[in-house]
């Protein structure tokens, strides 16, 4: 393809209940889409970088700099390219992975459209529907915890993720496994609120049968993570300190990830996270799809990475309502039978709500590329 135009769009979308982590609490999203127009036809793309730098070093006024005044003009004076291209082209500007991911997405999406095929057929994944696990912030009190657990169980959800920091832990999953009973998939997630000294401490959680502790120290922290993974019975996984195939394989063989989250915008795109996911089966490590509060774009592309063999654990890939009163896509996800269904639609699998879409978008940024 080559590359025509790129379309730079924000959009506030409010969150149906607030979502509180470590790190701090949302209740609107501000998201960056990138759409792109090639000669083949458009493709769009969701950008994971929250509002403030709090995840990750990245933040969404940040990856629309970067994305407009530093990779649009590599690949669009590239010539052809394919959505393999942009990786290798953006290789020598360090960083930004977020940012990189939601460019990649938008070729990939155009890309898959152009041939008529979707995500799913180009991973091959041998599922056609996904488990669905729910990730749930913290609360005020315990009670209104246990209120949207049960909620959450009704609808059927495969499996449980509280959020947990230092003061909210072992009584918040006591409660909770006593809730959804002994045989209900829960497992936790710190955002590295917690520190070395906490081991002994994190291994009071192994009385609670959980499926894992997902990164309770800070993310350059891999050798703390080993010695926690060596002292707890638990399974420690690593989220926020996997940023490459090569932290992910220096990890494992560290002994401080037992289990890897996959989240391909923390990963630098789609195709990243398929390479991360294969060396994680070559090394019989299991691996199961983060989220980042993605919209209909990034949840229905998530669905089809889930769909690969090696995703043995249930992933954040929640239904749309668990998030938003409203989608910007025509068929947001549902959970079924605890389930969603992976998307077989062209491209990455959704179709937009451009009513809705036009009606919460907050900027417009467009660049023209002329090629000679
Ligand atoms: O650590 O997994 C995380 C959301 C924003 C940033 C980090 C995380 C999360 C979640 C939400 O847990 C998962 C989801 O999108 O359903
Ligand atoms: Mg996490």
């Amino acid at each position: 393809m080559r590359l025509e135009q790129l379309e730079l769009r924000r959009i506030a979308i409010d969150l149906v209940v607030p979502f509180r982590t470590s790190f701090g609490t949302e209740t609107s999203r501000d998201v960056l889409l990138v759409h792109v127009t090639t000669d083949v036809g458009d493709g769009w793309g969701e950008c994971v970088a929250m509002t403030e730098p709090v995840y990750s070093p990245e933040f969404v006024d940040g990856a629309q700099l970067v994305i407009r005044d530093h990779f649009w003009p590599v690949l669009a004076s590239a010539g052809e390219v394919r959505a393999a291209d942009v990786e290798p082209l953006l290789a020598h500007l360090h960083g930004h992975p977020m940012a990189k991911a939601a460019l990649e997405a938008a070729l990939l999406d155009a890309e898959l459209r152009a041939e008529g095929s979707n995500l799913h057929a180009r991973f091959g994944g041998d599922r056609d529907r996904v488990p669905s696990g729910v990730s749930v912030g913290i609360f005020p009190t315990l009670d209104e915890l246990l209120a949207q657990v049960q909620g959450y169980v009704d609808e059927g959800y495969a499996r449980i993720k509280i959020k947990i920091e230092p003061g909210w832990d072992l009584e918040p999953v006591r409660l909770v496994r006593d809730l959804i009973g002994p045989d209900m998939g829960l497992q936790v997630d710190a955002n590295t609120a917690y520190a070395r000294t906490d081991i002994d401490h994190l291994c009071r959680l192994d009385e609670f049968d959980l499926l894992l502790i997902e990164q309770p120290l800070p993310e350059e922290d891999l050798l703390g993570h080993a010695q926690l993974a060596a002292a707890s019975s638990t399974p420690i996984c690593l989220d926020e300190s996997i940023v490459s195939i090569r932290t992910a394989a220096d990890a494992i063989e560290l002994g401080a990830a037992e289990i890897i989250n996959i989240k391909p915008g923390r990963v630098g795109g789609y195709l990243a996270a398929r390479r991360m996911h294969d060396l994680c089966v070559d090394r019989g490590v299991p691996v199961w799809c983060g989220g980042m509060l993605e919209t209909g774009i990034g949840r229905a592309a998530n669905a089809a990475l889930a769909a690969l063999p090696g995703f043995t654990l249930p992933g954040d890939i929640s239904a749309s309502s668990r998030f938003y009163a409203r989608d910007i896509v025509t068929e947001p996800i549902t959970v079924d039978d605890g389930h969603v269904a992976v998307p077989t639609t062209p491209g990455l699998g959704f179709e937009l709500d451009h009513e809705f879409l036009d009606a919460i978008t907050t900027s417009v940024e467009q660049v023209r590329t002329e090629h000679a």
